[in-house]
């Protein structure tokens, strides 16, 4: 007879194996048509509920102050390229990574033309900073320094482990559950260890949570999700499984922070979670890639 905990373990397996394994899940243009006109509303949002803006966190996620980003790096000139390899180009996707660039303060335009045109564009307008994304791979590269920063490796780990430390009153001595061990939650538990946390991490594929426990000091794995589920109080989600987190698991003052696309919290949860859920579908990524690009 199959448990309540194996069948939960096969829908979250099957959930994650339908979505793909987490590398990183591909935007819609529905998920980016908002960004531009909610940012400063949404920059609103992270003030009171985290405690810093979108720059403070990506700040804060670099171990810097805005201060010594600003100073150093105000005139820097921002390009993004459109790409066509692969699926192709999402509408809205440039547009809102330039909106969300500006809207930290530096002057940033997309390219009129695409792919290696767009390229030479950036270069002879002088841009410091190039992004451009393809299906796989999603980076941010200062021409200057020669610094390349992936956004599903350490940079938007980093952004939203941040904003938990801080929307959490810091982490160090806390314990928070990490769902999902790919580059993302990778990025994530290498801040949150590093910021005194005790990492506990779960992975449908047990090699990948094996792999995390290698990677980074003081991680410990998890192997039921759902019996683990209740335990935490500070949640890390960064898988591509939608709904997972339902409401009868978390607890009055759980908190969450989840870069994973689609969100992992079922809608019954969201009303719960209102001021203590920290998603968006590109913002903290953005800002920490750029602020990670900028850092020597
Ligand atoms: C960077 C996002 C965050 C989550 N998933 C990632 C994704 O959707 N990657 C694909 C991006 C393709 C962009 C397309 C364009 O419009 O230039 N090549």
């Amino acid at each position: 007879m199959t448990s309540v905990s194996e069948m939960n373990e096969i829908f979250v397996f099957i959930v994650v194996v339908l979505r793909g394994s987490g590398y990183m899940t591909r935007l819609r243009e529905e998920d980016v048509l908002y960004i531009a006109e909610s940012l400063k509303e949404y920059d609103k949002q992270l003030v009171k509920n985290v405690g810093k803006s979108l720059a403070g966190i990506a700040a804060h996620a670099i171990g810097r102050t805005e201060k010594e980003i600003y100073d150093l790096h105000h005139a820097t000139s921002v390009a993004i390229i459109p790409v066509t390899c692969g699926e192709g180009i999402i509408n809205g996707f440039s547009g809102s990574v330039q909106k969300i660039i500006e809207h930290l303060g530096f002057t940033a335009f997309v390219t009129g033309h695409k792919d290696v045109g767009g390229l030479a564009e950036a270069v002879k307008k002088g841009a410091k900073v190039i992004f451009l994304a393809d299906d796989d791979h999603f980076v941010a590269i200062n021409i200057s320094t020669g610094r390349v920063v992936v956004d599903n490796g350490e940079a938007t780990g980093k952004g939203y482990a941040a904003a938990l430390d801080l929307m959490s009153g810091g982490l160090r001595e806390r314990e928070v559950l990490l769902l999902g061990a790919g580059p993302v939650g990778t990025g994530a538990a290498a801040f949150m260890s590093g910021h005194g946390a005790r990492v506990f991490v779960y992975d449908v594929e047990l090699e990948k949570a094996e792999n995390l426990k290698k990677t980074v000091p003081g991680v410990q794995i998890v192997r039921d999700f759902y019996e683990a589920l209740p335990e935490y109080k500070l949640l890390f989600d960064a898988t591509p499984a939608p709904e997972i987190i339902v409401k009868e698991y978390v607890r009055e003052d759980t908190m969450i922070s989840a870069p994973g696309i689609p969100l992992g919290l079922s809608q019954g949860c969201l009303p719960l979670m209102a001021d203590r859920l920290i998603h968006d579908a590109l913002e903290i990524g953005v800002a920490a890639m750029l602020f990670e690009a900028l850092s020597n």
